[in-house]
């Protein structure tokens, strides 16, 4: 492991620098606590300092609405960042807590893989109180999912905007937008080209070139769709019938699948009671979950979820089937079939996130092509369990020599390798940590 000492040591020092005290910054764009970067940046810092991690996760609890839900950011204090909160005025909802400031939405739930990250370097007797310290939150957390993401009870649950898939403009979601949901303004926007000019304010691209972000239009749909949750304070059954998006996302739904089995391993260790009415809804999770499966392309797809039709836009999310497990070795046999081939998910720097041979595809254009640690991470956890290990040590290999070469970037172009995005992220060098670290034979094959 000697060649890669140079790469731990770099990745680090971006967690070190990137420390708030209380948390870690994605990196400098991005100044507040995010969910499940925290939730990837605990899952590294558990190799260097297992208060420190513990203290990640628990500082996104203090975000958590008493509703339940964990928001996507919790923002940072500060006058030069009313700004920022004003965007969301969580303290429109009554749910929302006093003392933090926090969006209106939340992120894929990775909580409960963090949690049981973390615990795995503790001792048993130790495991086990940070499990009792953390089950009341992450049941809240997850018993929301059902009571306000499943309204009809079909056991998938929904997403009110692209933000709360973590992919923002991921292929299905943009193509649904462009398709059937653009806001009139926004399609005067783009006949008349006034986005051209509309995109010299974005204060995303002045560090990072606009070839690298979402387009303008992308970007004002974005927030017109998070100004009609805010005015709907975020109430999920009163969004439903105004939201621009109601999708139930297939990267959500695949991390909830594995969330569910992690949730249940946490109760069975501190014999905690899982209600019943929770525990029904996650079985049915795993069934509903075939439904996302598209026979005639062979590939598991997001959905509409009033009408249920699947939204055929191949994208990363497409693998991610893979990390949820419980799906038939013959179909993640299909996916790693995709997974090898070079014309799609297979280029030199595996894994784009949308594939080579879709009309959305762009190799610098954020979640549109661009390879990234986090979906990463999750298909070789995946492929491990499924017993791919070939596959996944190849894969540790390439996202290594990717940090090697260039230090620990926001995403990577998957053709050239060439490094994009923020520099210096926290998750690409948190997950470079963990992939660096000795294997632990913890995770079980599925049946
Ligand atoms: C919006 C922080 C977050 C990540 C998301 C990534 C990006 C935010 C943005 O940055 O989203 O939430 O400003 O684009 O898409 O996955 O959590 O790193």
């Amino acid at each position: 492991m000697s060649d890669n000492a140079d790469a731990l040591n770099a990745a680090k020092e971006v967690l070190k620098n990137n420390d708030r005290g209380l948390y870690t910054a994605p990196a400098e764009p991005y100044p507040h606590q995010w969910l499940w970067d925290s939730c990837f940046i605990a899952i590294g810092l558990r190799h260097l300092d297992v208060e420190r991690a513990k203290m990640e996760i628990l500082s996104l609890l203090r975000g958590q609405w008493s509703n339940g839900m964990i928001p996507h950011i919790i923002f940072s204090r500060g006058r030069e960042y009313r700004r920022d909160q004003n965007i969301w005025r969580s303290w429109a909802s009554p749910f929302a807590p006093d003392k933090a400031k926090t969006s209106g939405i939340t992120q894929p739930p990775m909580l409960a893989e963090a949690i049981v990250r973390v615990g795995q370097k503790m001792k048993t007797v130790e495991r086990r109180s940070w499990y009792r310290q953390v089950w009341p939150n992450l049941l809240a957390y997850h018993e929301w999912l059902y009571r306000e993401r499943d309204p009809h009870g079909e056991g998938l649950v929904l997403q009110v905007h692209p933000w709360e898939t973590g992919l923002d403009n991921s292929p299905p979601w943009m193509s649904e937008l462009q398709n059937h949901l653009l806001p009139t303004w926004i399609r005067i926007v783009k006949a008349l080209r006034l986005d051209l000019i509309i995109g010299l304010f974005r204060r995303d691209t002045r560090k990072i070139p606009d070839g690298q972000r979402l387009s303008t239009v992308e970007a004002l749909a974005l927030f017109d769709a998070q100004r009609r949750l805010r005015r709907k304070a975020y109430n999920t059954s009163d969004i439903l019938d105004h939201s621009l998006f109601v999708i139930e996302d297939l990267a959500f739904n695949s991390i909830l699948v594995r969330a569910n089995d992690h949730l249940l391993d946490i109760a069975r260790s501190i014999r905690a009671d899982v209600p019943p009415e929770l525990l029904k809804n996650m079985k049915l999770t795993v069934k509903a979950f075939e439904e996302l499966w598209d026979p005639y392309t062979e590939m598991y797809y997001p959905r509409d979820f009033v009408t249920h039709r699947l939204l055929k836009e191949p994208s990363v999310s497409s693998l991610l089937p893979l990390y949820a497990g419980h799906i038939s070795k013959e179909r993640a046999a299909a996916l790693v079939k995709l997974i090898e081939n070079e014309h799609l998910f297979g280029p030199a720097y595996p894994i784009p996130s949308t594939p080579l041979n879709s009309p959305w595809f762009n190799p610098e254009r954020y979640w549109q092509g661009p390879t990234w640690f986090n979906t990463n991470w999750l298909i070789i956890d995946g492929l491990r369990r499924f017993g791919y290990h070939h596959h996944a040590d190849a894969l540790t290999e390439s996202m290594l020599e990717l940090v090697k070469e260039h230090g620990c970037y926001e995403y990577f172009n998957p053709i050239t390798g060439e490094p994009l995005g923020a520099e210096n992220f926290g998750w690409t060098a948190a997950l470079t940590i963990d992939l660096i670290a000795p294997p632990k034979a913890t995770t079980r094959v599925p049946k």
